[in-house]
């Protein structure tokens, strides 16, 4: 099904259980060689979310800021963006012109990320897609400023969302996930994968 919400393209149930699968097993090696860890802001408040990415460059926050860099925090490269998350991109992104950064959240028990606005990146020209994997997480989505009414939908394993055009700068959150409603992980949690044009 396609459902638009505030200029959000959202495509539940876009991937079946078996590809569902198959791009888990793809970011094992990732999370082996890039390890998530904790990001903190830089008012010095640890995010509940651990993180890491894929692709030439990731998104950190530390005491110095948010930005996109080459390294993960211990110093080593990313890994390459799977073909197998490439291909979704190409499919509802855009066809000509491959992602340089594939942000990886990893929501356990309790995990949650207030509203907020991505605008790290330098051309918003370019659209956001979101693939969700794992448990079900409470998705929020509010104006290009910051307060006003909200509207909320329930995020699914296998749902993937593409902001682009206005909606870019949309503010968005997850309020909660219903910690162990899935069965893809097999420690439980949710992972979301975000595709974006960094540079
Ligand atoms: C709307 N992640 O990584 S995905 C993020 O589920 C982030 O991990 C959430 O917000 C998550 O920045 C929400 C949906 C999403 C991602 C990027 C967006 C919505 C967006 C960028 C612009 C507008
Ligand atoms: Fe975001």
């Amino acid at each position: 099904a396609r459902l638009l919400l505030r200029g959000f393209d959202i495509r539940k149930a876009w991937l079946d259980g078996t590809a569902q699968a198959q791009l888990i097993d793809s970011l094992r090696p990732i999370l082996k060689s890039a390890p998530l860890f904790r990001p903190v802001t830089p008012s010095g408040k640890e995010m509940s979310v651990r993180m890491t990415s894929a692709g030439a460059l990731g998104w950190v926050t530390d005491k110095t800021g948010y930005r996109y860099q080459a390294q993960h925090p211990k110093g080593m490269d990313w890994p390459a963006i799977p073909d197998q998350i490439l291909d979704i991109w190409r499919d509802l992104a855009s066809p000509d012109r491959d992602p340089d950064c594939c942000l990886i959240n990893y929501y356990g028990e309790g995990t949650r990320m207030g509203l907020h606005q991505d605008k790290d990146e330098a051309d918003f020209s370019w659209p956001v897609l979101s693939i969700s994997l794992g448990d079900d997480a409470l998705f929020r989505i509010g104006n290009q400023t910051r307060g006003g009414k909200t509207e909320s939908i329930w995020l699914n394993s296998g749902d993937v969302v593409i902001m682009g055009g206005p909606a870019r700068l949309t503010y968005h959150g997850i309020d909660r996930v219903r910690f162990g409603s899935s069965k893809l992980l097999p420690k439980g949690g949710r992972i979301n994968l975000t595709l974006r044009v960094a540079r």
